[in-house]
């Protein structure tokens, strides 16, 4: 089963939607095996940013991610990758689609409430940057034959 890693950036646990974005999550299907809630380090945002590192707005991402607690999550599903990114919405809240998190409750770029893996390939190394592989638990949801035929 495919897995994504997925993150509540500081401003959306500043702004309490934590509860709101997990219930959204379970609420389509998928299936969470890992949580905690970080105080990220620059080495941890650099790395996981590392693509931008070249980019002009690189120092302030760094400096937004590690500036409060980050909610990191793994979870598991049929097409999670895709279908969390679906969810997320454009990069840019104003450009996001309403239904989507982006859309829903952000409005500016740089303070855009969550990341989710782009491909799988990328899910594969930020799990593995995020999480320690026994902080993901192997499990079955028993609601799982209603979910999959
Ligand atoms: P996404 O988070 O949708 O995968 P991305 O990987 O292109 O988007 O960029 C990572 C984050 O960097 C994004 O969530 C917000 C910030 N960002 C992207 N493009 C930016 C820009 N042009 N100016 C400022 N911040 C930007
Ligand atoms: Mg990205």
């Amino acid at each position: 089963m495919e897995r994504t890693f997925i993150a509540i950036k500081p401003d959306g646990v500043q702004r309490s939607l934590v509860g709101e974005i997990i219930r959204r999550f379970e609420a389509k299907g998928f299936q969470l095996v890992g949580l905690k809630l970080v105080q990220v380090t620059r080495e941890l945002a650099e790395k996981h940013y590392a693509e931008h590192r070249e980019r002009s707005f690189f120092a302030g991402l760094v400096e937004f991610i590690t500036s409060g607690p980050v909610v990191a999550m793994v979870w598991e599903g049929k097409g999670v990758i895709a279908a969390s990114r679906k969810a997320i919405g454009k990069t840019n809240p104003l450009d996001a689609d309403l239904g989507t998190i982006r859309g829903d409750f952000g409005v500016d770029l740089g303070r855009n409430i969550i990341h989710g893996s782009d491909a799988p390939d990328t899910a594969e190394r930020e799990i593995a940057l995020w999480f320690a592989p026994h902080e993901i638990a192997d499990w079955k949801p028993s609601t799982t034959s209603w979910l999959y035929e």
